[in-house]
């Protein structure tokens, strides 16, 4: 029998432009997935390719269970276990997906010490309250001195985050004190960001440490030198520099392309260019150059995180998410795909000859054959912007006849920052998460879910984020989002106040409505996944619900994740207290006895575990079950059962 065919999308934009890409000629992802299958063996974490001697590749005995002696003769040349090669291979998923979060924070610290010196004209610090709070967390002097030499100090405390070898990252200080008490019982409180993905690499290494319980030490370590280090680093000096994001409306989806302006998206993630293309491309010089080539005007548009960050700051609208990078092209009518780093597809600069796109990497850690590269210099913002928006204007004439933008685009509302949340939730003087808990408590929302993450094209194209997404708001679940899935859930809808009485339970929507706030929340890009926690870790502090972030009624889930950050993200979530489910793909069921380590002993040292569901309602009920849970012990499990006595003698009431 035929293998049944694998719906693409549920985006009606993304099939339209998979249809005409196929017209067109030009190969996509989607087309080329059907002839590239994933290795079971890999995907299962059993392939160990790690010295010369292998690859060696350990399959489970497919249709029986294993037995024992089959077990033990299941090692590689060296005698490594199955169970060594699964923890192996996951440790350094986060290692990679740390270093990747990590070093985007390295070169935004950077980018903000030479901002406080003077050395990056066009960027200036914006948010003052913010850069003093910071300084007030880090114990620098604030006094009477300047905005800039408060920074310089902040920029080179948390530079040092990066080489430093002895003591703890110092921002665990900001977690519940009972997490931090985990984190050193279980010896994995960061020392130093590099070098505990140094050490994951190290210890990863032929015949180095050969405990699969070991090996998830130091990467769970790892993992939380992304969450409560490089990433909330990041996160914390862009919102100085550029802004605290503050509710701004927008639209998504392909249809934000204009037919008669120059198009240009910027892809990638870190938004130092991203913040002065969306200035320069603005200007009225620019403008003018523009129009001298037949446009219109200039149509700047963003795509993966980035896109997030510059949407979140200054309303640039969203052309779409991960697996939609190249059906932008296929539109006929992109002058520019302007790249930085991470998630950015080497297929681009193939799909790109088939139409006049100019595919132009930007960072000298990044470049792609058959791109063109222009560098971008933070000393030199706003020429090297210009220069790059100049390109793609020159690029206008170029376009062919083959142009069909589709109709696509939805209204969202973004912008939700922990500093956000917490004036909406509790106003300007008495800013707080009171109210959030105190709806917890009374069981109008059930719960916080944190449903973040890619796409990935073994699933359908967004429709794993969409109906988890759904569900869990339908069982009052109030849903904080970010990267590629908070675009996911923005096609549809679900970001925009009048969401919550369409698709949220009772309780949910009263408070969304009593608010004026969609039931799902767009907290920013990945690297903001750290506003995560420190949103959690107000809710513990504000009292009621615990002591700890494990005490929480909440959980995370990344239904159609495929990047190694997602694997560092997951796992800090799940070392910071938190259930977190994974959808798609499981990379350690090569190995019951690491699977059964996330899925179960992590609980007890953690007070967090994972999970793998495929099926995304499944998902939802799991995080629900885990949310119930945590009512149950907080006792307050019949709080909620009141609230939905309540609403049913209410109706009875209106029926009368
Ligand atoms: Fe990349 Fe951040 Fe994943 Fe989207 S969600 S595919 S990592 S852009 Ni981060």
């Amino acid at each position: 029998m035929a293998e049944k065919e694998q719906i693409k999308s549920i985006d009606q934009a993304t099939v339209e432009m998979i249809e005409k890409a196929a017209r067109d000629g030009a190969r996509v992802v989607f087309e080329r997935a059907e002839t590239v299958k994933p290795c079971p063996i890999g995907a299962e974490g059993s392939c160990c390719s790690i010295c010369a001697m292998g690859p060696c590749r350990l399959p489970l005995p497919r249709g029986k269970e294993e037995t024992p002696e089959g077990k033990q003769k299941r090692r590689g040349v060296c005698g490594a276990t199955a169970e060594t090669i699964a923890a192996r291979n996951f440790t350094r998923k986060i290692a990679a997906g740390a270093a990747a979060h990590s070093d985007h924070g390295r070169r935004v610290t950077q980018a903000f010490l030479d901002i406080a010196k003077g050395e990056a004209p066009g960027y200036e610090i914006k948010d003052e309250q913010k850069l003093l709070q910071l300084a007030l967390d880090l114990g620098i002097e604030i006094g009477d001195r300047s905005n800039n030499e408060i920074a310089i100090d902040i920029g080179e405390t948390l530079l040092n985050e990066f080489g430093k070898q002895k003591g703890e990252l110092l921002f665990l200080k900001r977690a519940p004190l009972k997490r931090q008490e985990i984190w050193r019982k279980e010896g994995v409180a960061p020392r130093g960001i590099d070098r505990e993905v140094v050490e994951a690499m190290h210890r990863t290494h032929m015949g180095v440490d050969q405990d699969y319980r070991n090996l998830l030490l130091q990467g769970t370590r790892a993992a939380l030198a992304d969450g409560w280090g490089g990433s909330m680093i990041a996160t914390d000096l862009q919102d100085i520099m550029f802004g605290t994001p503050a509710p701004v409306a927008s639209q998504i989806n392909l249809g934000v392309l204009q037919e008669d302006e120059v198009n240009i998206i910027i892809h990638g993630h870190e938004p130092q260019l991203a913040e002065m293309l969306a200035i320069v491309s603005q200007d009225r010089e620019m403008i003018e150059y523009a129009k001298s080539k037949g446009a219109k005007g200039i149509n700047l548009a963003g795509m993966c995180c980035t896109a997030n960050e510059v949407l979140m700051r200054h309303g640039v609208p969203i052309a779409g998410n991960f697996l939609q990078q190249e059906l932008a092209i296929v539109t006929g009518a992109l002058e520019a795909m302007v790249v930085d780093v991470q998630c950015i597809m080497q297929g681009l600069a193939n799909v790109a000859q088939c139409y006049h796109t100019k595919v132009i990497t930007t960072d000298t850690r990044a470049k792609i054959e058959g791109a063109t590269h222009m560098e971008f210099d933070e000393h030199n913002a706003v020429e090297s912007a210009k220069a790059i928006v100049k390109a793609a204007i020159d690029n206008f004439p170029n376009r062919k006849k083959n142009v069909y933008i589709p109709q696509q685009k939805t209204d969202l509302i973004a912008g939700f920052s922990h500093e956000t949340i917490n004036y909406l939730l509790g106003g300007l003087f008495r800013a707080s998460y009171r109210p959030l808990n105190d709806n917890i408590i009374n069981g109008r929302i059930r719960g916080v879910a944190g449903v973040v993450g890619c796409n990935n094209v073994r699933a359908t194209h967004d429709d794993g984020h969409v109906r988890m997404v759904k569900e869990l708001i339908k069982n009052d679940v109030l849903v904080l989002q970010t990267g590629c899935s908070a675009m996911a859930c923005a096609k549809v809808g679900l970001m925009v106040p009048e969401a919550a009485a369409e698709y949220a339970g009772e309780g949910l929507a009263s408070v969304c409505e009593a608010v004026g706030i969609p039931p799902v929340l767009h907290l920013g890009a990945c690297v903001d996944n750290s506003r995560i926690l420190i949103a959690a870790t107000a809710m513990v502090k504000d009292g009621g619900l615990g002591d700890d972030i494990s005490d929480l009624p909440v959980a995370g889930a990344a239904p159609e994740w495929m990047s190694e950050k997602a694997i560092s993200i997951g796992q800090y979530f799940v070392g910071s207290g938190v259930f977190t489910v994974f959808g798609v793909t499981w990379p350690t069921l090569g190995s019951k006895e690491v699977t059964d380590y996330l899925f179960k002993d992590f609980e007890e040292m953690y007070g967090g575990m994972w999970a793998f569901e495929p099926d995304p309602i499944k998902a939802a009920h799991m995080m629900i079950e885990h949310i119930d849970k945590k009512r149950k012990a907080l006792g307050i499990d019949k709080a909620r059962e009141r609230v939905l006595y309540d609403m049913a003698m209410r109706r009875e009431l209106d029926a009368v």
